[in-house]
Protein backbone atom coordinates (compact mmCIF):
# COMPACT_ATOMS: atom_id res chain seq x y z
CA UNK A 1 0.00 0.00 0.00
CA UNK A 2 0.91 3.54 -0.63
CA UNK A 3 3.59 4.97 1.43
CA UNK A 4 1.78 8.30 0.87
CA UNK A 5 -1.35 7.90 2.82
CA UNK A 6 -0.52 9.27 5.96
CA UNK A 7 -3.83 9.52 7.86
CA UNK A 8 -5.68 5.85 9.18
CA UNK A 9 -9.13 6.11 8.48
CA UNK A 10 -8.35 7.45 5.08
CA UNK A 11 -5.82 4.30 4.76
CA UNK A 12 -9.01 2.30 5.62
CA UNK A 13 -10.94 3.50 2.78
CA UNK A 14 -8.32 2.21 0.16
CA UNK A 15 -10.06 -0.01 -2.72
CA UNK A 16 -9.80 -0.16 -6.39
CA UNK A 17 -11.52 2.18 -8.90
CA UNK A 18 -13.75 -0.43 -10.20
CA UNK A 19 -15.17 -0.48 -6.32
CA UNK A 20 -15.18 3.08 -5.87
CA UNK A 21 -18.11 3.40 -8.57
CA UNK A 22 -20.56 1.81 -6.52
CA UNK A 23 -20.12 5.65 -5.01
CA UNK A 24 -21.42 7.08 -8.13
CA UNK A 25 -24.89 6.43 -9.75
CA UNK A 26 -26.76 7.47 -12.84
CA UNK A 27 -26.96 10.86 -13.01
CA UNK A 28 -24.71 12.06 -10.59
CA UNK A 29 -23.10 15.76 -11.13
CA UNK A 30 -19.32 14.86 -10.82
CA UNK A 31 -16.37 17.51 -10.05
CA UNK A 32 -12.88 16.60 -10.86
CA UNK A 33 -9.13 17.78 -10.24
CA UNK A 34 -7.42 18.30 -13.56
CA UNK A 35 -6.19 21.36 -15.71
CA UNK A 36 -4.77 21.12 -19.07
CA UNK A 37 -4.11 17.18 -18.80
CA UNK A 38 -1.96 17.85 -15.81
CA UNK A 39 -3.42 16.56 -12.00
CA UNK A 40 -6.54 14.73 -13.05
CA UNK A 41 -7.69 11.51 -11.81
CA UNK A 42 -6.16 8.85 -13.54
CA UNK A 43 -8.08 5.62 -12.62
CA UNK A 44 -11.81 6.54 -12.09
CA UNK A 45 -12.61 8.25 -15.19
CA UNK A 46 -12.03 4.74 -17.24
CA UNK A 47 -14.09 2.85 -14.44
CA UNK A 48 -16.86 4.77 -15.17
CA UNK A 49 -16.57 4.89 -18.64
CA UNK A 50 -16.30 0.69 -18.43
CA UNK A 51 -19.41 0.42 -15.76
CA UNK A 52 -21.75 3.08 -18.23
CA UNK A 53 -20.72 0.70 -21.29
CA UNK A 54 -21.47 -2.43 -19.34
CA UNK A 55 -24.64 -1.16 -18.16
CA UNK A 56 -25.87 0.14 -21.28
CA UNK A 57 -25.44 -3.54 -22.22
CA UNK A 58 -27.97 -4.56 -19.76
CA UNK A 59 -30.17 -2.25 -20.94
CA UNK A 60 -29.30 0.46 -18.30
CA UNK A 61 -28.58 3.52 -18.66
CA UNK A 62 -25.55 5.14 -16.49
CA UNK A 63 -24.25 8.34 -17.16
CA UNK A 64 -23.05 11.66 -15.51
CA UNK A 65 -22.14 15.36 -15.82
CA UNK A 66 -18.34 15.94 -15.75
CA UNK A 67 -16.71 19.25 -14.27
CA UNK A 68 -13.27 19.99 -14.38
CA UNK A 69 -10.87 22.44 -14.03
CA UNK A 70 -10.08 22.94 -18.08
CA UNK A 71 -8.94 19.93 -20.26
CA UNK A 72 -7.99 16.54 -18.98
CA UNK A 73 -6.57 13.85 -21.57
CA UNK A 74 -7.38 11.00 -23.26
CA UNK A 75 -7.77 8.90 -20.11
CA UNK A 76 -10.27 11.04 -19.15
CA UNK A 77 -12.65 13.54 -21.03
CA UNK A 78 -11.68 10.79 -24.42
CA UNK A 79 -12.59 7.74 -22.13
CA UNK A 80 -16.10 9.10 -21.44
CA UNK A 81 -17.21 10.65 -24.24
CA UNK A 82 -15.96 7.52 -26.53
CA UNK A 83 -18.14 5.51 -23.67
CA UNK A 84 -21.54 7.71 -24.24
CA UNK A 85 -20.93 8.39 -20.29
CA UNK A 86 -21.53 12.34 -20.44
CA UNK A 87 -24.52 13.85 -20.34
CA UNK A 88 -23.18 17.55 -19.81
CA UNK A 89 -19.40 18.55 -19.58
CA UNK A 90 -18.13 21.85 -18.77
CA UNK A 91 -16.43 24.46 -18.07
CA UNK A 92 -13.50 23.62 -20.97
CA UNK A 93 -12.26 20.65 -23.03
CA UNK A 94 -9.67 20.05 -25.85
CA UNK A 95 -10.49 16.34 -26.51
CA UNK A 96 -10.83 15.36 -30.58
CA UNK A 97 -13.38 12.37 -29.43
CA UNK A 98 -15.24 14.52 -26.98
CA UNK A 99 -15.38 17.81 -29.55
CA UNK A 100 -16.98 14.99 -31.78
CA UNK A 101 -19.61 14.08 -29.54
CA UNK A 102 -20.23 17.63 -28.57
CA UNK A 103 -21.09 18.89 -32.31
CA UNK A 104 -22.94 15.88 -32.84
CA UNK A 105 -25.55 16.71 -30.23
CA UNK A 106 -24.48 13.76 -28.08
CA UNK A 107 -24.19 15.52 -24.90
CA UNK A 108 -24.41 18.70 -23.67
CA UNK A 109 -21.23 21.16 -22.79
CA UNK A 110 -21.76 24.39 -21.15
CA UNK A 111 -19.04 27.34 -21.76
CA UNK A 112 -18.18 29.06 -19.09
CA UNK A 113 -14.90 31.26 -17.77
CA UNK A 114 -12.70 29.18 -16.01
CA UNK A 115 -12.48 31.95 -12.95
CA UNK A 116 -16.53 32.10 -13.11
CA UNK A 117 -16.66 27.80 -13.10
CA UNK A 118 -16.45 27.38 -9.62
CA UNK A 119 -18.39 29.82 -7.74
CA UNK A 120 -21.56 28.38 -10.29
CA UNK A 121 -21.03 25.15 -8.72
CA UNK A 122 -21.14 26.27 -5.24
CA UNK A 123 -24.08 28.86 -6.18
CA UNK A 124 -25.88 25.74 -7.48
CA UNK A 125 -26.21 27.15 -11.04
CA UNK A 126 -25.69 23.07 -12.46
CA UNK A 127 -27.85 22.11 -9.17
CA UNK A 128 -26.01 19.68 -6.42
CA UNK A 129 -22.72 18.08 -6.79
CA UNK A 130 -22.82 14.42 -5.81
CA UNK A 131 -18.91 13.33 -6.02
CA UNK A 132 -15.49 15.17 -5.96
CA UNK A 133 -12.62 12.93 -7.62
CA UNK A 134 -9.59 14.78 -6.92
CA UNK A 135 -6.04 13.94 -7.46
CA UNK A 136 -3.32 14.03 -4.59
CA UNK A 137 0.36 13.39 -4.66
CA UNK A 138 -0.14 12.50 -0.74
CA UNK A 139 -2.55 13.28 2.06
CA UNK A 140 -0.75 14.14 5.31
CA UNK A 141 -1.52 12.50 9.07
CA UNK A 142 -4.24 15.25 9.40
CA UNK A 143 -6.07 13.92 6.61
CA UNK A 144 -5.27 16.80 4.23
CA UNK A 145 -5.01 16.61 0.48
CA UNK A 146 -1.36 17.84 -0.80
CA UNK A 147 -2.50 18.75 -4.53
CA UNK A 148 -0.33 16.94 -7.26
CA UNK A 149 0.08 19.27 -10.53
CA UNK A 150 -2.88 21.28 -10.46
CA UNK A 151 -4.87 22.57 -8.36
CA UNK A 152 -8.24 24.10 -10.44
CA UNK A 153 -11.62 23.66 -9.04
CA UNK A 154 -10.41 21.16 -6.49
CA UNK A 155 -11.11 23.24 -3.39
CA UNK A 156 -14.69 23.69 -4.45
CA UNK A 157 -15.71 20.67 -6.02
CA UNK A 158 -14.92 19.18 -2.13
CA UNK A 159 -16.41 21.77 -0.38
CA UNK A 160 -19.40 21.48 -2.70
CA UNK A 161 -20.29 17.78 -3.21
CA UNK A 162 -21.66 15.13 -0.95
CA UNK A 163 -18.80 12.55 -1.69
CA UNK A 164 -15.32 12.67 -2.03
CA UNK A 165 -12.98 10.16 -3.83
CA UNK A 166 -9.34 10.59 -3.63
CA UNK A 167 -6.70 9.45 -6.46
CA UNK A 168 -3.58 8.81 -4.39
CA UNK A 169 -0.45 9.26 -7.51
CA UNK A 170 2.54 7.54 -6.84
CA UNK A 171 3.85 9.09 -10.06
CA UNK A 172 3.68 12.82 -8.87
CA UNK A 173 6.39 14.21 -7.01
CA UNK A 174 6.43 14.62 -3.53
CA UNK A 175 8.44 17.30 -3.89
CA UNK A 176 5.25 19.48 -5.08
CA UNK A 177 4.20 19.90 -1.72
CA UNK A 178 4.98 23.51 -0.80
CA UNK A 179 3.93 24.90 -4.48
CA UNK A 180 0.21 25.32 -3.87
CA UNK A 181 -1.46 28.39 -1.88
CA UNK A 182 -4.86 27.53 -1.36
CA UNK A 183 -6.89 30.15 -0.21
CA UNK A 184 -10.99 30.15 -0.29
CA UNK A 185 -13.05 32.92 -1.63
CA UNK A 186 -16.59 33.81 0.75
CA UNK A 187 -19.66 33.29 -1.17
CA UNK A 188 -21.74 36.45 -1.05
CA UNK A 189 -22.75 38.59 0.97
CA UNK A 190 -19.55 37.72 2.46
CA UNK A 191 -16.92 38.17 -0.61
CA UNK A 192 -14.08 40.11 0.96
CA UNK A 193 -10.95 41.67 -1.02
CA UNK A 194 -8.26 39.05 -2.03
CA UNK A 195 -4.96 39.80 -0.74
CA UNK A 196 -2.72 39.54 -3.55
CA UNK A 197 -0.94 42.64 -4.64
CA UNK A 198 2.15 41.09 -6.63
CA UNK A 199 2.04 37.42 -8.53
CA UNK A 200 4.29 36.20 -5.57
CA UNK A 201 2.30 36.63 -2.60
CA UNK A 202 1.17 33.29 -0.97
CA UNK A 203 -2.06 33.86 1.19
CA UNK A 204 -3.24 30.67 1.98
CA UNK A 205 -2.04 26.92 2.79
CA UNK A 206 -0.14 24.62 1.47
CA UNK A 207 -2.98 21.72 1.63
CA UNK A 208 -6.33 21.59 1.01
CA UNK A 209 -8.15 20.98 4.61
CA UNK A 210 -11.28 18.58 3.72
CA UNK A 211 -14.63 17.24 5.85
CA UNK A 212 -13.18 13.82 6.36
CA UNK A 213 -16.45 12.03 6.86
CA UNK A 214 -17.34 12.26 3.43
CA UNK A 215 -14.51 11.00 2.05
CA UNK A 216 -15.90 7.28 0.75
CA UNK A 217 -13.46 5.85 -1.41
CA UNK A 218 -9.09 5.95 -1.51
CA UNK A 219 -7.84 4.78 -4.95
CA UNK A 220 -3.74 4.69 -5.52
CA UNK A 221 -2.41 5.21 -8.94
CA UNK A 222 0.97 5.17 -10.86
CA UNK A 223 0.15 6.83 -13.75
CA UNK A 224 1.78 9.71 -15.87
CA UNK A 225 0.12 13.14 -16.21
CA UNK A 226 -0.85 13.80 -20.71
CA UNK A 227 2.33 16.04 -21.43
CA UNK A 228 2.16 16.91 -24.64
CA UNK A 229 5.47 17.42 -26.79
CA UNK A 230 6.15 21.43 -28.31
CA UNK A 231 5.60 21.10 -32.18
CA UNK A 232 9.29 22.71 -33.61
CA UNK A 233 9.46 26.53 -33.84
CA UNK A 234 8.19 27.35 -37.43
CA UNK A 235 8.83 30.69 -39.10
CA UNK A 236 5.10 32.10 -38.50
CA UNK A 237 5.47 31.42 -34.97
CA UNK A 238 8.79 33.14 -34.81
CA UNK A 239 7.43 36.09 -36.50
CA UNK A 240 4.43 36.59 -34.59
CA UNK A 241 6.65 36.18 -31.66
CA UNK A 242 9.27 38.91 -33.37
CA UNK A 243 6.04 41.22 -33.17
CA UNK A 244 4.75 40.05 -30.23
CA UNK A 245 8.51 41.36 -28.28
CA UNK A 246 8.40 44.56 -30.75
CA UNK A 247 4.92 45.68 -29.24
CA UNK A 248 6.22 45.33 -25.49
CA UNK A 249 9.57 47.42 -27.01
CA UNK A 250 7.28 50.13 -28.52
CA UNK A 251 5.25 50.20 -24.80
CA UNK A 252 8.66 50.60 -23.09
CA UNK A 253 9.17 53.43 -25.38
CA UNK A 254 5.79 55.05 -24.63
CA UNK A 255 6.18 54.65 -20.83
CA UNK A 256 3.67 52.30 -20.13
CA UNK A 257 6.32 49.18 -19.64
CA UNK A 258 9.49 48.60 -17.68
CA UNK A 259 12.40 46.40 -18.32
CA UNK A 260 12.26 45.77 -14.67
CA UNK A 261 9.22 43.85 -13.53
CA UNK A 262 6.64 43.24 -16.29
CA UNK A 263 3.80 40.94 -15.73
CA UNK A 264 2.52 38.82 -18.19
CA UNK A 265 -0.09 36.45 -18.99
CA UNK A 266 0.10 33.73 -21.92
CA UNK A 267 -1.59 31.08 -23.58
CA UNK A 268 -0.15 27.76 -24.49
CA UNK A 269 1.40 26.51 -27.73
CA UNK A 270 3.74 27.16 -30.29
CA UNK A 271 3.34 30.68 -30.41
CA UNK A 272 3.47 31.53 -26.48
CA UNK A 273 6.68 29.25 -26.30
CA UNK A 274 8.11 31.63 -29.46
CA UNK A 275 7.13 34.46 -27.47
CA UNK A 276 9.23 32.84 -23.92
CA UNK A 277 12.16 31.71 -26.41
CA UNK A 278 12.18 35.36 -27.79
CA UNK A 279 12.09 37.12 -23.93
CA UNK A 280 15.31 34.88 -23.10
CA UNK A 281 16.89 36.64 -25.17
CA UNK A 282 15.47 40.64 -24.38
CA UNK A 283 16.57 43.37 -22.55
CA UNK A 284 13.42 42.55 -19.90
CA UNK A 285 14.23 41.28 -16.45
CA UNK A 286 13.08 39.67 -13.46
CA UNK A 287 9.79 38.95 -15.18
CA UNK A 288 6.61 37.80 -13.19
CA UNK A 289 3.73 35.75 -14.58
CA UNK A 290 0.02 35.44 -13.53
CA UNK A 291 -1.23 33.62 -15.61
CA UNK A 292 -3.23 29.82 -15.52
CA UNK A 293 -0.77 27.60 -17.17
CA UNK A 294 3.34 27.14 -16.73
CA UNK A 295 4.71 25.52 -19.41
CA UNK A 296 8.62 24.70 -20.76
CA UNK A 297 9.61 28.41 -21.90
CA UNK A 298 8.49 29.54 -18.17
CA UNK A 299 11.00 27.00 -16.62
CA UNK A 300 13.54 28.52 -19.18
CA UNK A 301 13.01 31.82 -17.71
CA UNK A 302 13.43 31.13 -14.39
CA UNK A 303 16.59 29.22 -14.98
CA UNK A 304 18.41 31.89 -16.39
CA UNK A 305 16.80 34.49 -14.27
CA UNK A 306 14.72 35.83 -16.26
CA UNK A 307 11.62 35.30 -14.61
CA UNK A 308 11.31 35.39 -10.83
CA UNK A 309 7.64 34.20 -9.96
CA UNK A 310 5.42 32.63 -11.65
CA UNK A 311 1.77 31.73 -10.46
CA UNK A 312 -0.56 29.76 -12.38
CA UNK A 313 -3.06 27.03 -11.24
CA UNK A 314 -1.35 23.97 -13.16
CA UNK A 315 1.23 22.95 -14.78
CA UNK A 316 1.47 22.54 -18.95
CA UNK A 317 4.71 21.31 -19.64
CA UNK A 318 6.33 18.78 -22.73
CA UNK A 319 7.30 15.17 -21.24
CA UNK A 320 10.92 16.02 -21.04
CA UNK A 321 10.02 19.33 -19.18
CA UNK A 322 7.37 16.68 -16.90
CA UNK A 323 10.56 14.41 -16.01
CA UNK A 324 12.65 17.27 -15.49
CA UNK A 325 9.89 18.98 -13.05
CA UNK A 326 9.46 15.24 -11.29
CA UNK A 327 12.92 15.00 -10.29
CA UNK A 328 13.25 18.79 -9.37
CA UNK A 329 10.06 20.20 -8.33
CA UNK A 330 11.40 21.26 -4.68
CA UNK A 331 13.91 23.68 -6.39
CA UNK A 332 11.30 25.52 -8.14
CA UNK A 333 8.99 25.80 -4.77
CA UNK A 334 10.24 29.72 -4.31
CA UNK A 335 9.42 30.77 -7.95
CA UNK A 336 6.14 28.52 -8.43
CA UNK A 337 2.82 29.18 -6.58
CA UNK A 338 -0.49 26.81 -8.07
CA UNK A 339 -3.65 28.52 -6.79
CA UNK A 340 -7.64 27.66 -7.12
CA UNK A 341 -8.55 28.77 -10.77
CA UNK A 342 -11.10 30.96 -9.29
CA UNK A 343 -8.07 33.18 -7.90
CA UNK A 344 -5.04 32.81 -10.64
CA UNK A 345 -7.81 34.09 -13.16
CA UNK A 346 -9.65 36.73 -11.09
CA UNK A 347 -10.64 39.84 -12.72
CA UNK A 348 -9.74 41.63 -9.79
CA UNK A 349 -6.22 40.57 -9.31
CA UNK A 350 -6.06 40.48 -13.08
CA UNK A 351 -6.57 44.22 -12.93
CA UNK A 352 -4.78 45.37 -10.05
CA UNK A 353 -1.52 43.42 -11.79
CA UNK A 354 -2.19 45.54 -15.61
CA UNK A 355 -0.87 42.66 -17.06
CA UNK A 356 -0.12 41.91 -20.53
CA UNK A 357 -2.02 39.14 -21.67
CA UNK A 358 -1.77 36.88 -24.81
CA UNK A 359 -4.04 34.23 -26.31
CA UNK A 360 -4.41 32.03 -29.21
CA UNK A 361 -7.65 32.84 -31.50
CA UNK A 362 -9.69 31.21 -34.20
CA UNK A 363 -10.74 34.49 -36.15
CA UNK A 364 -10.84 38.32 -35.87
CA UNK A 365 -12.71 40.87 -37.19
CA UNK A 366 -12.40 43.80 -38.87
CA UNK A 367 -13.03 45.49 -36.00
CA UNK A 368 -11.62 43.95 -33.54
CA UNK A 369 -14.44 41.57 -32.09
CA UNK A 370 -12.84 38.11 -31.43
CA UNK A 371 -13.97 34.16 -32.24
CA UNK A 372 -11.62 31.99 -29.68
CA UNK A 373 -14.11 28.79 -29.96
CA UNK A 374 -16.72 27.99 -32.54
CA UNK A 375 -15.49 27.29 -36.23
CA UNK A 376 -17.53 29.42 -38.45
CA UNK A 377 -19.53 30.39 -36.10
CA UNK A 378 -21.13 26.96 -35.32
CA UNK A 379 -18.60 24.10 -34.52
CA UNK A 380 -17.41 24.04 -30.95
CA UNK A 381 -13.27 23.83 -31.02
CA UNK A 382 -12.33 24.03 -27.13
CA UNK A 383 -13.93 26.61 -25.08
CA UNK A 384 -13.48 30.27 -23.92
CA UNK A 385 -10.88 28.88 -20.93
CA UNK A 386 -9.28 31.56 -19.55
CA UNK A 387 -9.39 33.94 -22.51
CA UNK A 388 -12.16 36.56 -21.55
CA UNK A 389 -11.12 36.65 -17.68
CA UNK A 390 -7.42 38.08 -18.79
CA UNK A 391 -8.70 40.17 -22.21
CA UNK A 392 -11.18 42.06 -20.07
CA UNK A 393 -8.69 42.95 -17.32
CA UNK A 394 -5.29 43.00 -18.81
CA UNK A 395 -3.49 46.50 -18.85
CA UNK A 396 -2.56 45.43 -22.43
CA UNK A 397 -5.03 42.40 -24.15
CA UNK A 398 -3.31 40.82 -27.05
CA UNK A 399 -4.54 38.11 -29.70
CA UNK A 400 -2.05 35.84 -31.68
CA UNK A 401 -2.39 34.20 -34.32
CA UNK A 402 -1.22 33.01 -37.87
CA UNK A 403 -3.38 34.95 -40.23
CA UNK A 404 -4.60 31.95 -42.25
CA UNK A 405 -5.45 28.33 -41.36
CA UNK A 406 -6.18 25.10 -43.28
CA UNK A 407 -2.89 25.68 -45.49
CA UNK A 408 -3.96 29.13 -46.27
CA UNK A 409 -8.24 28.37 -47.45
CA UNK A 410 -9.23 30.36 -44.23
CA UNK A 411 -8.39 34.16 -43.29
CA UNK A 412 -8.61 34.47 -39.72
CA UNK A 413 -9.44 38.17 -40.55
CA UNK A 414 -12.61 38.56 -41.48
CA UNK A 415 -15.15 41.21 -42.04
CA UNK A 416 -17.27 39.83 -39.38
CA UNK A 417 -16.55 37.12 -36.76
CA UNK A 418 -19.16 34.26 -36.89
CA UNK A 419 -19.12 33.95 -32.77
CA UNK A 420 -17.87 36.66 -30.58
CA UNK A 421 -16.32 35.59 -27.66
CA UNK A 422 -14.12 39.24 -26.88
CA UNK A 423 -15.73 42.52 -28.22
CA UNK A 424 -14.33 45.35 -29.70
CA UNK A 425 -14.12 46.53 -25.86
CA UNK A 426 -11.76 44.38 -24.72
CA UNK A 427 -8.91 42.95 -27.37
CA UNK A 428 -6.33 46.02 -27.76
CA UNK A 429 -3.90 44.58 -30.30
CA UNK A 430 -3.99 41.58 -32.49
CA UNK A 431 -0.84 39.95 -34.28
CA UNK A 432 -0.24 38.04 -37.09
CA UNK A 433 2.78 37.16 -39.56
CA UNK A 434 2.29 40.34 -41.02
CA UNK A 435 2.47 42.46 -38.08
CA UNK A 436 0.25 44.06 -35.19
CA UNK A 437 -2.72 46.00 -35.17
CA UNK A 438 -2.84 48.15 -32.23
CA UNK A 439 -6.18 49.36 -32.37
CA UNK A 440 -6.13 51.43 -28.92
CA UNK A 441 -7.71 54.84 -29.35
CA UNK A 442 -8.75 53.95 -32.88
CA UNK A 443 -12.61 54.50 -34.44
CA UNK A 444 -14.38 51.02 -35.91
CA UNK A 445 -13.22 52.54 -39.70
CA UNK A 446 -9.73 53.46 -38.43
CA UNK A 447 -9.57 49.91 -36.52
CA UNK A 448 -10.73 48.56 -39.95
CA UNK A 449 -7.68 49.80 -41.93
CA UNK A 450 -5.03 48.36 -39.41
CA UNK A 451 -7.07 44.55 -39.50
CA UNK A 452 -6.88 44.54 -42.95
CA UNK A 453 -3.10 45.58 -42.74
CA UNK A 454 -2.32 42.69 -41.07
CA UNK A 455 -4.28 39.77 -42.93
CA UNK A 456 -2.40 37.54 -45.20
CA UNK A 457 -2.07 39.61 -48.51
CA UNK A 458 -3.87 36.77 -50.43
CA UNK A 459 -7.56 38.38 -48.81
CA UNK A 460 -6.71 41.99 -48.45
CA UNK A 461 -8.91 42.82 -51.71
CA UNK A 462 -11.71 40.75 -50.66
CA UNK A 463 -11.61 42.55 -47.27
CA UNK A 464 -10.77 45.97 -48.42
CA UNK A 465 -13.82 45.14 -51.00
CA UNK A 466 -16.05 44.29 -48.01
CA UNK A 467 -15.04 47.46 -46.18
CA UNK A 468 -15.86 49.59 -49.09
CA UNK A 469 -18.86 48.08 -49.77
CA UNK A 470 -20.09 47.99 -46.08
CA UNK A 471 -19.26 52.05 -45.80
CA UNK A 472 -21.14 53.00 -49.43
CA UNK A 473 -23.90 50.78 -48.57
CA UNK A 474 -24.61 52.78 -45.08
CA UNK A 475 -23.48 55.68 -46.62
CA UNK A 476 -22.66 58.39 -43.88
CA UNK A 477 -24.76 57.16 -41.01
CA UNK A 478 -23.18 54.26 -40.28
CA UNK A 479 -20.98 53.97 -37.01
CA UNK A 480 -19.74 50.31 -37.98
CA UNK A 481 -20.54 49.64 -41.52
CA UNK A 482 -21.28 46.51 -42.34
CA UNK A 483 -23.18 44.44 -45.45
CA UNK A 484 -25.01 42.45 -43.40
CA UNK A 485 -25.88 40.14 -46.55
CA UNK A 486 -22.62 39.21 -47.11
CA UNK A 487 -20.61 39.60 -44.14
CA UNK A 488 -21.12 35.93 -42.98
CA UNK A 489 -20.66 34.38 -46.13
CA UNK A 490 -17.11 35.55 -46.57
CA UNK A 491 -15.14 32.09 -46.35
CA UNK A 492 -17.50 31.02 -49.01
CA UNK A 493 -16.85 34.02 -51.79
CA UNK A 494 -12.87 33.34 -50.99
CA UNK A 495 -13.57 29.98 -51.84
CA UNK A 496 -15.41 30.64 -54.91
CA UNK A 497 -13.00 33.12 -56.38
CA UNK A 498 -10.39 30.70 -55.86
CA UNK A 499 -11.76 28.40 -58.17
CA UNK A 500 -13.29 30.86 -60.60
CA UNK A 501 -9.39 31.79 -60.68
CA UNK A 502 -7.88 28.60 -61.12
O1 LIG B 1 -7.00 22.69 -36.11
O2 LIG B 1 -5.11 21.14 -35.92
O3 LIG B 1 -7.32 20.40 -36.85
O4 LIG B 1 -5.87 21.98 -38.15
O5 LIG B 1 -7.87 25.31 -34.79
O6 LIG B 1 -5.26 26.08 -34.19
O7 LIG B 1 -3.40 27.46 -35.12
O8 LIG B 1 -2.88 25.29 -33.89
O9 LIG B 1 -3.70 27.39 -32.73
O10 LIG B 1 -3.44 25.71 -30.84
O11 LIG B 1 -3.28 28.24 -30.51
O12 LIG B 1 -5.46 27.14 -30.98
C1 LIG B 1 -8.27 29.49 -30.47
C2 LIG B 1 -8.31 27.03 -30.63
C3 LIG B 1 -6.22 28.29 -31.19
C4 LIG B 1 -6.93 28.14 -28.80
C5 LIG B 1 -7.46 28.24 -30.28
C6 LIG B 1 -7.98 25.39 -36.22
C7 LIG B 1 -6.61 24.99 -36.69
C8 LIG B 1 -6.28 23.85 -35.76
C9 LIG B 1 -5.84 24.99 -33.54
P1 LIG B 1 -6.27 21.46 -36.82
P2 LIG B 1 -3.73 26.50 -34.04
P3 LIG B 1 -3.88 27.07 -31.19
C10 LIG B 1 -5.52 30.70 -21.74
C11 LIG B 1 -6.45 31.10 -22.70
C12 LIG B 1 -9.41 29.48 -26.20
C13 LIG B 1 -8.88 29.24 -24.82
C14 LIG B 1 -7.86 30.26 -24.41
C15 LIG B 1 -8.06 28.13 -27.79
C16 LIG B 1 -6.87 24.34 -34.45
O13 LIG B 1 -6.08 29.22 -28.56
O14 LIG B 1 -8.63 27.09 -27.48
O15 LIG B 1 -7.53 31.18 -25.10
N1 LIG B 1 -8.38 29.34 -27.22
N2 LIG B 1 -7.36 30.10 -23.21
O16 LIG B 1 -6.64 24.61 -38.05
C17 LIG B 1 -11.08 27.07 -38.88
C18 LIG B 1 -10.18 29.18 -38.36
C19 LIG B 1 -9.23 28.52 -37.52
C20 LIG B 1 -9.30 27.13 -37.42
C21 LIG B 1 -7.65 27.88 -36.19
N3 LIG B 1 -10.18 30.50 -38.51
N4 LIG B 1 -11.08 28.41 -38.99
N5 LIG B 1 -10.22 26.40 -38.08
N6 LIG B 1 -8.31 26.78 -36.59
N7 LIG B 1 -8.21 28.96 -36.76
C22 LIG B 1 -4.82 29.42 -22.13
C23 LIG B 1 -3.96 28.99 -21.03
O17 LIG B 1 -3.27 29.70 -20.39
C24 LIG B 1 -4.05 27.51 -20.82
Amino acid sequence: MSERIHHAVLKSKVMTAEEATQFIHNGDRVGVSGFTGSGYPKAMPTAIAEKSKAEREKGNEYKISLFTGASTAPDCDGVLAEAGALNLRSPYQSDPTMRKAINNDEMQYVDVHLSHSAQQIQAGFFGNLDVAIVEACSIDSEGHIVPSSSVGNSVEYLDSADRIIIEVNEWQSEELNGMADIWRMPMAPNRIAIPITDPGDRIGTTYIDIDIDKVVAVVETNHEDRNAPFKPLDETSKKIAGYFLDLLESEVKAGRLSYDKFIMQSGVGNVPNAVMAGLLDSKFENIKSYTEVIQDGMIDLIDAGKMTVASATAFSLSPEYAAKMNKEAGKYAKEIVLRPQQISNHPEVIRRTALVASNGMIEADIYGHINSTNVCGSRMMNGIGGSGDFTRNAGLSTFISPSTAKGGDISAIVPFCSHVDHTEHDAMVVITEYGYADLRGLSPKQRAKKMIAIAHPDYRPLLEEYFDRAVSKCGKTAHEPHDLSTALSFHERFLETKTMKK
